[in-house]
């Protein structure tokens, strides 16, 4: 019975079709989903702190502004993703306490300081670069949920890559000193950023099952490589210097040659000896129990609702 049902399935991938929520799926496929979602879902929401601490220093009230929609705009994607993961049969609840007790894991990234306004530019530029990277190709993952939240969320991560360089541009061609804070953030953000695409495809115990399953359709080295390639020319259009000294464009495989990021760096953060794991996981558990009287107040207003409807 079940291998006709796995054919089915097979047949599904093959033909590039979606899974839905209802269609039958191998367990392995429906666990490896939820992790990937709902880690991408905390990375959202834990995303917000670096960027939402600049909020009330951000240098204009246009600034701040955009700050602000960008900030939300990361908690709405939080939301679509939490959303897709619970489809699979897991509980909002189920998911943020992995979150909350440090079981799940959420992008590495997230667990650097943000010291200075550039930081926020350099995390607009750069991370949220990144992302869009990583996430075009999400927009056909096979999981149809998953897949339509990531159009959205595409669209909005490519203002949030303007907003980051705008900032950057300001910055660069402006006095020597904010110059020096662009390539300060640019020095801090690079390797980190890198560090978001995954370990290498020789260590990525996941990848596998990812491409036989067309949940990723690209390698994490594809797609690190191809964020390379893209953002060294937009650095040198500010006048600001990658710092990699081995960075060097390479004709035969029309793409630049790169050091490695530090993967021993890599593994402390996300094992949760990052700079700032500790503070990102009191920040969340904080505002999770600040919020509970919103959650109970919602509770209690969806059941009087379902109350009137039934009576
Ligand atoms: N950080 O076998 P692989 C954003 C873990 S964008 C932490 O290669 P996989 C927007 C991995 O989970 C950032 N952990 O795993 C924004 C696995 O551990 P596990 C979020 C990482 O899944 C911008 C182990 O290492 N984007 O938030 C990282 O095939 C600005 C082995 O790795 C997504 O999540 C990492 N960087 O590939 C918000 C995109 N890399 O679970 C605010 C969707 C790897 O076995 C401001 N996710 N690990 O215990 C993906 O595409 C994939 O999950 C990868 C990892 C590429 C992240």
């Amino acid at each position: 019975m079940e291998t006709n049902f796995e054919a089915r399935f097979e047949e599904k991938l093959a033909k590039n079709d979606v899974i839905e929520p209802k269609d039958w799926m191998p367990e392995n496929y429906r666990k490896h989903l939820i992790r990937q979602i709902s880690q991408h879902a905390h990375s959202e929401v834990v995303g917000m702190l670096p960027e939402g601490n600049w909020i009330t220093r951000a240098p204009s009230l246009r600034a701040k502004l955009v700050l602000l929609a960008k900030v939300q705009d990361e908690g709405g994607h939080g939301l679509y993703l939490y959303t897709a993961a619970e489809s699979l049969g897991i509980s909002r609840d189920e998911l943020l306490d992995a979150l909350h007790t440090g079981k799940a894991k959420y992008s590495s990234i997230f667990n650097y300081p943000t010291l200075t306004w550039a930081d926020i530019g350099a995390i607009g530029w750069l991370v949220d670069g990144a992302a869009i990277m990583n996430q075009v190709m999400l927009q056909r993952t096979s999981y149809g949920p998953y897949a339509r939240a990531m159009v959205r969320i595409c669209k909005e991560e490519s203002f949030h890559q303007r907003q980051g360089y705008e900032v950057m541009t300001k910055l660069a061609f402006g006095t020597p000193e904010q110059k020096e804070m662009a390539q300060d953030a640019l020095n801090r953000w690079w390797f980190p950023t890198l560090m978001m695409f995954g370990p290498p495809d020789a260590e990525s115990p996941n990848s596998d099952n990812a491409i036989k399953w067309r949940i990723k359709r690209e390698s994490n080295d594809q797609l690190r490589q191809r964020f390379v390639n893209q953002t060294v020319s937009q650095a040198e259009y500010l006048g600001l210097t990658v710092p990699d000294k081995n960075l060097k464009w390479n004709e035969a495989k029309q793409g630049y040659d790169f050091s490695e990021p530090n993967w021993a760096e890599f593994k402390a953060v996300i094992h949760g000896n990052g700079p700032c794991n500790k503070d990102r996981l009191e920040a969340r558990n904080k505002a999770h129990n600040e919020g509970e009287w919103v959650r109970a107040a919602a509770a209690a207003y969806a059941q009087k609702i379902n109350e009137s409807i039934a009576a």
